[in-house]
């Protein structure tokens, strides 16, 4: 398996920055580029795991949407014991999924998980908008529903609500935007603070910031807790949140 390496995609100028693509070239950098442009990324997942052991109920399945190299499947596996267990990963990137794949696979060759579990877990290369959604009470989004055409929001909500056992979940993980202008200014600042602190330097943040533009569309609070009370979710709280970073989880009622 190839080594984790230091993300360094926007460090050079490129004449023209191109949108921002979840490719191979992406894949060699994900775990150092995600923890050091999200704040909280490991609270939030490590997290993710044990709001899934509170709410998963036996006989149902666990989905991980957007799940890039498995980080929250792993959080789920190594909160819930239980053989049988049954999480599926999707994710539309053909790279993720490959090294999602062999990253179980590692995971299994060092002992730190056993076969018969990592046997309950199911990766394709999906689009989270039309794939099915069916017998689940955990559905994690961790950074992905972001990156969703705006109008195809609310129709996967929809879906997980159908798909979801009464007194099921949704953990969704996102950057958020703030209405008042002087807020929304001022976590924005600290968040390019934050990658500065982490060694990104000015290029670095105002290519990768180029390549994200309409790429990754933040909404604020409001929005996320409307929508989830349009799709018929009961309730919806915020249950992280670091600057302009935050998870949210929503409950169906029983
Ligand atoms: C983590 N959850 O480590 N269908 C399926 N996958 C999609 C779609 C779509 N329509 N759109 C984007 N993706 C992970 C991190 S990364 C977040 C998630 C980030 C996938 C995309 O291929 C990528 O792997 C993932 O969503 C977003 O917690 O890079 O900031």
């Amino acid at each position: 398996m190839k080594k984790e390496q230091k993300d360094a995609i926007f460090a050079n100028p490129l004449d023209k920055v191109a949108t921002f693509s979840f490719d191979e070239k992406v894949v060699q950098v994900f775990p150092d580029m995600i923890k050091r442009s999200v704040p909280g990324y490991s609270n939030m997942i490590g997290m993710t795991g044990v709001i899934a052991r509170r709410y998963w109920q036996p006989g149902t399945r666990i989905y991980d949407l957007g799940c890039s190299l498995g980080a929250s499947m792993l959080s789920v596996l190594h909160q819930i014991p239980e053989v049988g267990l049954e999480i599926i990963g999707l994710d539309n990137s053909p790279a993720m999924i490959e090294r999602c794949q062999q990253v179980l696979d590692q995971q299994v060759a060092e002992k730190q998980l056993t076969e018969v579990r990592c046997q309950g877990v199911h990766l394709e290369c999906a689009d989270i908008c039309t794939a099915p959604i069916e017998n689940a009470s955990v559905v994690i989004l961790n950074f992905t529903f972001q990156f969703l055409p705006l109008e195809q929001r609310l129709p996967l909500l929809k879906r997980i609500h159908d798909g979801l056992a009464p007194g099921g979940v949704i953990v969704l993980s996102e950057k958020v935007r703030f209405d008042h202008s002087e807020q929304q200014d001022a976590l924005f600042d600290l968040h390019l603070d934050f990658k500065r602190a982490n060694g990104y330097s000015e290029l670095e943040i105002s290519q990768k910031r180029a390549a994200l533009e309409n790429f990754l569309q933040a909404e604020s609070f409001e929005t996320h807790h409307q929508r989830f009370k349009q799709a018929g979710f009961s309730q919806s709280s915020v249950w992280f949140q670091y600057l302009n970073f935050a998870s949210l989880l929503a409950i169906k009622a029983r």
